[in-house]
């Protein structure tokens, strides 16, 4: 019986232990690295099923085990039987050799045939309870097969997304588009002084110009408001469909504008919720190192229809409006580090990281607003103009909803570069 209860016991434990296993999420979310430089998404339903199917052998091999003990248990009972038998026969042989003398002994055996037939239906008891367990577990297993099926068919349509990294590497993306590569997607890249390559979204066009992605928005799904070390590394979704948000990190985005003797473009291209597509290019365009906290440098505004909204903006509130909101020269200030121009801290009030000053008339990196217009109201207990602005454009009260920040060297701006007189008019569009 001792044996029989500590075989229960155990096999309860395993059970629980099982269960355990199965409903702990914070086991899927841990195994879930967020990784943006593979464009996964957090967690992925490929990261759900790689973790099933390393629970699931686990599984089958508690199965397994219970069966086992079961089987064990199976025999013990079966041993007790043949014990039962065995006495009733000493019994009656006992009775039928002496009634007198052996009564006494008799008696005894009766009793322990009692005593063990009671073990016995007590035993049976437990084995039936045990195999409604291993119904239970049988068919808990069936579901979970069903689901990691479900999961490794839903699988072969996101898990493309880490084998879509192109072959052709380059120190930009118009190196690598100089080198073959012919369509948009995730390639990596290497700078000049970068100690390592790492991925980046190349936009190709059909001049074969690489743009080299640095920004992009597109719906609110990521959270721009983030600290220096979050804008540093580089933050949100690369995608190789370009469907994603992201900050690509500003050591990478310095690395890749000091890199090379000819120099870059920047082009900042912004969609209103009209569905209006405007942009403005900076020639020129560098962010310092580190040590000088990324400073943002441009030589001059290189064109577009958005305006110059990086040289300020006169707001009609104080003559030094425009001179105060110019980002060319400025550091880049984060929540939890203000490299501002202003007492107070603007990246703090406004939860973005950017270039300020005191503060802006650009901000690329505000709060995304549904729908475009919002209000001091809105914008939280500083109650500042907070969202994604370009005041040459739209007012401050009116947040952008698509922008996209991307370089180019400087050669190849014109439409065609190399390949030039195919259509210089269609290049300096923003592309779709
Ligand atoms: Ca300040």
């Amino acid at each position: 019986m001792t044996s029989v209860s500590h075989t229960l016991a155990c096999v309860l434990l395993l059970c629980a232990f099982t269960s355990a296993q199965r409903g702990d999420s914070s086991l899927i979310r841990e195994a879930c690295v967020p990784d943006d430089e593979f464009g996964s998404y957090c967690p992925t339903t490929c990261g759900i099923a790689d973790y099933l199917q390393k629970y699931k052998p686990g599984v089958v091999k508690d199965l397994n085990d219970m069966e086992e003990i079961l089987l064990d248990i199976a025999n013990l009972t079966k041993g007790a039987q043949d014990k039962v038998v065995f006495l009733k026969d000493s019994e009656t042989q006992a009775q039928k050799a002496a009634p007198d003398t052996y009564y006494q002994k008799s008696r005894n055996m009766l009793d322990d045939v009692l005593r063990f037939e009671k073990s016995i239906l007590s035993q049976e008891e437990q084995i039936y309870n045990l195999q409604t367990t291993l119904a239970a577990n049988d068919k808990r297993m069936l579901e979970l097969r069903q689901l990691a099926l479900q999961l490794d068919q839903k699988c072969k349509v996101p898990c493309k997304d880490t084998v879509e990294i192109q072959t052709v590497t380059g120190k930009d993306c118009q190196d690598v588009a100089n080198k073959g590569g012919k369509v948009s997607g995730l390639y990596y890249v290497q700078p000049a002084r970068a100690p390592t390559p790492f991925l980046v979204y190349c936009e190709i066009d059909s001049f074969g110009r690489g743009w080299t992605v640095l920004q992009r928005r597109r719906d609110g799904s990521v959270p721009f408001n983030r600290n220096w070390i979050a804008y540093k590394e580089g933050f949100g979704y690369l995608s190789p469909d370009d469907s994603t948000e992201f900050w690509l990190g500003n050591e990478k985005i310095h690395l890749l504008s000091v890199q090379s003797s000819v120099p870059y473009v920047l082009r900042l291209e912004m969609v209103d919720w009209t569905g209006a597509k405007k942009y403005a290019d900076y020639a020129m365009f560098k962010v310092a190192p580190e040590a000088d906290k990324y400073r943002l440098t441009y030589a001059y505004y290189h064109g577009g229809d958005a305006g110059d909204a990086f040289d300020g903006f006169d707001f009609g509130d104080d003559p030094s409006d425009k001179f105060y909101t110019s980002h060319n020269g400025m550091q880049f200030s984060t929540p939890d580090q203000d490299n501002d121009k202003f007492n107070g801290n603007c990246a703090k009030q406004d939860g973005s990281g950017w270039w300020m000053n005191r503060c802006h008339a650009a901000h690329l990196n505000g709060k995304y607003y549904q729908g475009g217009q919002y209000t001091a109201k809105d914008a939280g207990q500083y109650g500042f103009d907070n969202g994604i602005i370009w005041a040459t454009w739209h007012s401050r009260w009116y947040s952008l909803k698509q922008t996209t920040m991307k370089i180019i060297p400087i050669n190849r701006i014109s439409a065609g570069g190399q390949q030039g007189g195919l259509d210089f008019g269609k290049g300096d569009l923003p592309s779709p």
